[in-house]
């Protein structure tokens, strides 16, 4: 296991529970040890490391692609480099995107869930007619790694067309269009997908004005963070029917998600399963480690944030 890896190479306190670490255990990390690796429920905000002072740690070696939790330049400013992992997510993200725009299009969570409640009633030509994807439009906000595997995903595997917003023009191996803005995608496309980094510079991407233009037959899913979407807005929306679906891996406040979300029929909620798989799990630790060997042995790191 990765734990095993970590131990030939260094001498490791290995947290061993599910919860974030508290203030006190991030303070610690950064005061009593060399490197800390960490994952996305643990807050590594500035006060965090203004509270720790001159900081014995050097690196802090992030579990997962996203490091929206860590405030970087703080980070720096106390002497550490970050580090994530990217690639070995994009794949199992992208999955998970395809699986909620499936789920969320062709009403399969609230299909099982009429038929676990005994309430099915049997075939019928017009029993919970979804929205079909052949032809379709998918937009995503945020064209990098994981933008780009979901819009190949749909393009080969699903007949979709692309449309997308990103900060760059990208070159891709099949047709997509780049747009200048989120309403402009939205009002465009039949399922709008966000893959973009969180935090600060990209919170609350689609508001309500976003929401609002997208077709009444759209469908929005997010693999991202929580923060891109104005989450009220989104249950607004979805509660009027102003959108029909949303399917969502990711949430503001998590592991809190609202009671009325929870509630609502046209909503997928996934428990934050992006990368959720053996494989990728252990790859991710294994970049992760390998950040930390690189850094102690004077090499550059392979993944700097
Ligand atoms: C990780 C993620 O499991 O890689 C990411 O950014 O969101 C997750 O899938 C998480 O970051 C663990 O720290």
């Amino acid at each position: 296991s990765v734990v095993a890896e970590a131990r030939a190479l260094f001498d490791v306190t290995y947290r061993d529970r599910p919860e974030p670490l508290s203030r006190d255990e991030m303070r610690n990390s950064l005061a009593s040890y060399d490197g800390v690796l960490m994952t996305l429920g643990d807050p590594y905000d500035a006060s965090v490391f203004a509270e720790a002072g001159a900081p014995r740690a050097r690196i802090l070696a992030n579990f997962g692609v996203g490091y929206n939790h860590v405030d970087v330049a703080a980070a720096k400013a106390a002497g550490l480099v970050v580090t994530n992992t990217p690639g070995a997510v994009t794949d199992a993200t992208a999955d998970i995107a395809l699986t909620l725009m499936l789920m969320s299009c062709r009403r399969a969570g609230e299909g099982e869930r009429l038929l676990r409640s005994g309430a099915w009633q049997g075939w019928h030509p017009v029993q919970m007619l979804g929205l079909h994807l052949s032809g379709k439009t998918v937009g995503i906000l945020g064209m990098g790694r994981i933008g780009q595997a979901i819009a190949r995903r749909c393009h080969y595997g699903f007949g979709m067309k692309v449309a997308y917003v990103s900060r760059s023009e990208k070159a891709l191996e099949f047709p997509a269009t780049r747009m200048d803005s989120a309403e402009a995608l939205a009002a465009a496309v039949d399922v709008l997908v966000t893959a973009l980094p969180g935090g600060a510079e990209t919170r609350h991407t689609v508001n309500a004005g976003v929401l609002a233009a997208m077709k009444p037959s759209g469908h929005f899913i997010n693999i991202a963070r929580g923060d891109v979407v104005d989450e009220a807005a989104l249950i607004a929306a979805l509660q009027d029917r102003r959108i029909a679906g949303a399917g969502l891996d990711v949430y503001e406040q998590e592991p809190r998600v609202p009671e009325a979300l929870r509630a609502l029929d046209n909503a997928v909620l996934l428990p934050h399963l992006g990368t959720a798989a053996l494989e990728v799990r252990e790859e991710m630790g294994r970049m992760a480690v390998a950040n930390l060997r690189a850094f102690f042995a004077g090499e550059d790191v392979p993944n700097p944030v």
